[in-house]
């Protein structure tokens, strides 16, 4: 609990995932972890974001299965939504509406600028709409309905962040205090996990490569060979350095899930070779994951429980966000209802 005095206000914290796909140790480690260790001394509210979900192209059989399987694997994760109203973001329609608004306060050089938007441009060339190139609007309006303070996110939503502070300074700017100005949370371990296969870019789920990636579903022996498989160099020392892009990724997650320092891994594999490191990174994921996928196979199979939890987590979304949504289109000028 917080040793904050009584009287003073707690934090709002706000974050949300997409369901596009299977859920990644990267987002785990990166994210997820500090969603659950925030809810104690903070208010808390996460969201499936879904909307955000369909600027690539998703199959609706797919895609509503695994809206379902990200509310159930957070839940897995440790989200309790006693503590911290959890709901899917498209059950709540203020975000749409606040999205279209903030669109007219964002300009298109500033969406032009954003690295997500020009990497999955480029990935998806085929399919560039609208919906990609606006996509930082609709996080900021997530954000900013909820007059969060601090935002927990992995290190490549840094510049999203920055985005939601300049609108919200903007649009209070011109109408006055409006909007609080939140700030990104990003932790110093397991911020940036790597690519299995190629440790220079981030562990993402889009990856083609299977062996790029550890889904938090994974079986055991398939997150144990993906391990074994990791691409590292030839030096075989376990220690931090220049150029052991594959070593420092490993030595980073064996760090984030065992709380050890990378100089007390290294101390720890002195002498021994990467294949024993390997496997005991690889038994030291499995070993987080496991009570993990024990609660997601027990959610999954209590749908009505699912429906229970998300519809309530909407209920008191909508009643919150609602507020500021009023506030600001009558501040923008628009007739009451
Ligand atoms: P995609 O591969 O489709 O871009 P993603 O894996 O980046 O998806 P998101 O839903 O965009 O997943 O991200 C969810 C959260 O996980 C965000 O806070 C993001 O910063 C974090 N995250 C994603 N990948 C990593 C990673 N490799 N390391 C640390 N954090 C990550
Ligand atoms: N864009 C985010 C997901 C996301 C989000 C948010 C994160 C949508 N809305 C609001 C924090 C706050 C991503 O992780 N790719």
């Amino acid at each position: 609990m917080s040793d904050a005095p009584v009287t003073e206000k707690k934090k709002v914290i706000f974050s949300a995932i997409q369901p596009s796909g299977t859920i990644t140790l990267g987002n785990y480690l990166g994210a997820l972890r500090n969603w659950v260790s925030l809810q104690d001394d903070y208010h808390c509210l996460y969201a499936v974001a879904d909307l955000h979900a369909i600027t690539v192209r998703q199959d609706p059989k797919v895609f509503r299965q695994n809206i379902l399987e990200a509310y159930a694997l957070l839940l897995a994760c440790g989200i309790d939504p006693e503590k911290s109203p959890f709901f899917i973001q498209s059950h709540v329609h203020t975000h749409a509406e606040l999205a279209w608004i903030l669109n007219c306060y964002t300009q298109f050089g500033e969406l032009s600028r954003m690295t997500q938007f020009k990497d999955k441009s480029q990935k998806h060339s085929d399919n560039v709409n609208a919906g990609l190139f606006t996509y930082p609007s609709l996080m900021a309006a997530d954000i900013l309905l909820y007059q969060a303070d601090m935002v927990p996110v992995g290190i490549d939503q840094k510049q999203h962040l920055e985005l939601t502070r300049n609108i919200a300074e903007r649009f209070n700017g011109i109408y006055g205090k409006t909007f609080t100005l939140p700030e990104p949370y990003i932790s110093t371990t397991g911020a940036k996990i790597m690519s299995l296969q190629d440790p220079t870019k981030k562990m993402s789920k889009s990856d083609e490569n299977v062996n790029a990636w550890v889904a938090v579903l994974d079986k055991p022996d398939t997150i144990m060979k993906k391990f074994k498989r990791a691409v590292t160099d030839s030096e075989a020392v376990v220690k931090v350095g220049e150029g052991k892009d594959g070593i420092n990724n490993l030595i980073g997650i064996m760090s984030t899930v065992t709380g050890k320092s990378a100089d007390a891994i290294a101390a720890e594999f002195e002498g021994k070779g990467y294949g024993d490191f390997k496997t005991a990174v690889g038994e030291a994921v499995i070993e987080t994951l496991r009570p993990i996928q024990e609660r997601f196979n027990n959610y999954i199979n209590n749908k009505d429980y699912l429906i229970e939890l998300y519809r309530k987590g909407a209920e008191f979304a909508l009643r919150l966000s609602q507020r500021t949504l009023d506030k600001v289109m009558k501040k923008v000028g628009y007739l009451p209802r």
